[in-house]
This record gives C-alpha cells, structure tokens and sequence, in this order.
C-alpha cells in the first residue's frame, strides 16, 4: 500500500514562506533587541568590569531594560505564529540521497537547538518579570548562556535561509493569487495579511504590556504589565520588607549605619544622617523586569560619606542591606558610581522620609544603576 504523501497534508499559502518570513523578521529583530540589551544589563551587573560601566545618561538602563522587555514580549506571540507557519514542513519527508539527507539532518539539528533556544529564553525571561522561579538554576546565568545559543543559531538560520527570505519578502501579500499553481492547495479561511496583522497586533499588545509599567497614561490600559506602577511615593515596591525579613525593630532607634575604610570605621544613627549635608536628585528606579519609575531622592552624597573614613575616591564599594539572605543582601558600588554626585544613600523619597518598603532607614540610588542594586536597608559600607 502506498503510504499518504505527508508533503500535501497540510499545505496552504499561510504556511508559505511569504508568511513566515515576514514573521521571522519581527522575531530576528526582536532577538537582535534582546540580545544587545540583555549584553548590556549582564555587564551591568557583572561583579567586576575591565571597562566600568557609565554612569550617564541616567536614564539609560532605563531605556535599555524597557527595551529589552518590550522586545521579548513582543517575540512571544511572534515565534508562536512563526512556529505555526512553518510547522507542516516538520512532516516533509527527508530526502533519500545520502548527502542530501545528511544537509537534512544538519538543518533540521540546527531549528531544533534554535527553537529550544529561544522558548527558553522567552519562557525564563517572563518568568522572571512575573518573579515565578519554579527552577533551580541561576536564572541570570543560564538566561545569559542560553542566549548565545539562540543568537549564533539564529544567524546561522538566517545565513541559510537567505535566498529564501529574499525571495519571500519580494513576494506581495497583499494580493491573494486567484488560483494556486498548486492543484492541491487547500484553501485557507483567513487571508495571509489577516495572519499577519494579527501576529503584528498581538506582539504591539506585548509592548504596550511592557511599556506600561514605565508610561503613566499606559498604566491603565496595560492590563498584561507585570507591575501596577503604584505604590507608596509614586514608585512601585519590588520586594517588601517583610519579603526581605527586615522588622521594625531592625530599623528603630537602635539602627546604626557603619562606615568602614581599613581599620577606620564609624557608625552613625539616622539623625546623623540627616545631619550631614542633604541633597536632591531625580532618579528612575529601572527594574530588570522592565518596568521604571523617577523618583525624587534626597539624602547624603555615598562620596560624601565615604570621605568620613578618608577613603579614596577611586576604590569600590560593598554595600550591606539589613536582609540577611539573597543575591541582593550584598551588592558592589563600582568607584564611578560612589564618585558620581548624583549617587545618594537615600533617606527621603517625595519629600517625606522613605517608607520602610522603600529601604528606610537609608537606601542606595544611583544614576544608570538596574534596579536590583539599588540596595534598600544599607547598614554598611566598606571600601573594598
Ligand atoms: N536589600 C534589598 N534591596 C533591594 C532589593 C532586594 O530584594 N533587597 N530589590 C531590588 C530591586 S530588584 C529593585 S527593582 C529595587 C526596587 O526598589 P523599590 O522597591 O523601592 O521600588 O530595589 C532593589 N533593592
Ligand atoms: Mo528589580
């Protein structure tokens, strides 16, 4: 009996590569996006830096992160209608030829790494914006790793497919042919540009999602964004106090701030603090889930500070959240940043004292820093 010819089952123009190029161009731009955005944050928040990392424009991580979010929502519904497109050709017979099937192999190898690529980092990066870790792995390390994967076997899909791709976007969409020159075409119901369109929609839905945990106007019509961006004095709350395990009782009267250079060290209350020389400084909070919010911070310069225990100006510096676990308890003030002016150890946010969800009594902000190392309830800093 002669078995079905898989090649026909399924076969329609919406599964032609007029279709699914035009898609896996959003998707290649959107992984091109993602990636030298996602270079940038890794950087961000390597431990040590041969370059440092700027401190200007404030804004910067900001836009990047925003980006980088944006970017890789957007790809979601993009490589799911990508995927549709192209999935009838997983049941093309393989050809016979021995070298011809061997190239076969190779290609379809190479989708398969690509593919597994890519849902992973699309699949750990929401996950991440949604704070749902129902992993064991580092998240920052294998999302970073994976994504050289995606990238390199994305150019090589790309490289290999390009007289395809040309070919396809030459194509005009728009125009449905009358009549197939294949007798065995089965005729779809929707038209390629509605596919299109739809895909295009849903990935602006994505950025709009993301976008609005950053725009205000956005705010109320974002009902996908991860974060409400509300929350006391006009900046949304990552993580609680009460999340972090740090009490009132930590932050009371019998709080102390240290202050330590070699074997200089000082302590001073929260009143000291507000003693000190006070400054004001409009920075964003940029989280890497992608939201931001601009805050108006005031508070005594870190260099300011640090000049206490006459250290230098050129040396970094450890900071110490009261929370006693997680990656963030500990974080590194790179010597740019403690140098910059605008780097505040924060008492007051809006014009009133910070809430203890915001890091009272004292918390670092920096210009261009990612929202993970803004660390709240500091009680040491050290000259490393
Ligand atoms: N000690 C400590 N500081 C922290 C965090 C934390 O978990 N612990 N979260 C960080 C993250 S991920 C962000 S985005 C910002 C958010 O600051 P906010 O809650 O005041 O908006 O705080 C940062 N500071
Ligand atoms: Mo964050």
């Amino acid at each position: 009996m002669k078995p079905p010819d898989l090649n026909e089952v399924t076969w329609s123009r919406l599964h032609e590569p007029a279709v699914s190029a035009r898609v896996g161009r959003w998707v290649g731009i959107c992984f091109g996006i993602t990636f030298l955005t996602g270079l940038i944050s890794h950087y961000a928040q390597a431990g040590s830096q041969p370059v440092p990392f700027p401190t200007s424009p404030a804004w910067g991580y900001r836009l990047t992160q925003g980006l980088h979010v944006a970017a890789g929502t957007a790809a979601i519904p993009l490589l799911l209608v990508k995927l549709w497109a192209v999935y009838p050709r997983l049941f093309h017979r393989p050809p016979r030829e021995r070298r011809a099937l061997l190239l076969h192999v190779a290609e379809r190898l190479s989708i398969g790494v690509l593919v597994a690529a890519a849902i992973f980092e699309l699949s750990t990066g929401l996950m991440n914006a949604a704070q749902w870790y129902p992993w064991s792995f580092s998240f920052r390390a294998s999302h970073y790793a994976i994504a050289w994967v995606a990238i390199g076997a994305l150019v090589l899909h790309i490289a290999v497919k390009l007289p395809v791709i040309r070919a396809a976007l030459g194509e005009d969409v728009r125009r449905e042919p009358e009549s197939s020159e294949r007798s065995d075409e089965v005729k779809p119901s929707v038209s390629r540009r509605t596919v299109l369109t739809g895909a295009y929609g849903a990935a602006l839905l994505g950025v709009l999602a993301t976008a609005g945990g950053t725009v205000p106007w956005l705010r109320r019509v974002s009902v996908f964004a991860v974060r409400s961006g509300e929350g006391p004095q006009g900046v949304p709350i990552n993580r609680t106090a009460q999340a972090a395990a740090v009490t009132e009782a930590d932050t009371g009267a019998s709080y102390r701030l240290v202050l330590a250079h070699g074997g200089n060290e000082i302590s001073l209350s929260r009143a000291d603090l507000e003693e000190l020389p006070q400054h004001t400084e409009d920075l964003p909070i940029a989280c890497v889930e992608g939201w931001s919010a601009t805050g108006t911070w005031s508070g005594v310069r870190v260099r300011d500070l640090m000049a206490l225990v006459d250290a230098p100006a050129d040396r970094d510096i450890s900071v110490e959240s009261m929370q006693r676990r997680g990656a963030f308890s500990r974080t590194v003030l790179p010597a740019n940043f403690a140098a910059d002016e605008r780097t505040l150890l924060a008492l007051g946010l809006s014009g009133e004292p910070l809430t203890l969800d915001h890091g009272y009594p004292c918390r670092i902000i920096a210009p261009n820093r990612p929202g993970v190392l803004q660390t709240k309830w500091v009680q040491r800093l050290e000259v490393i």
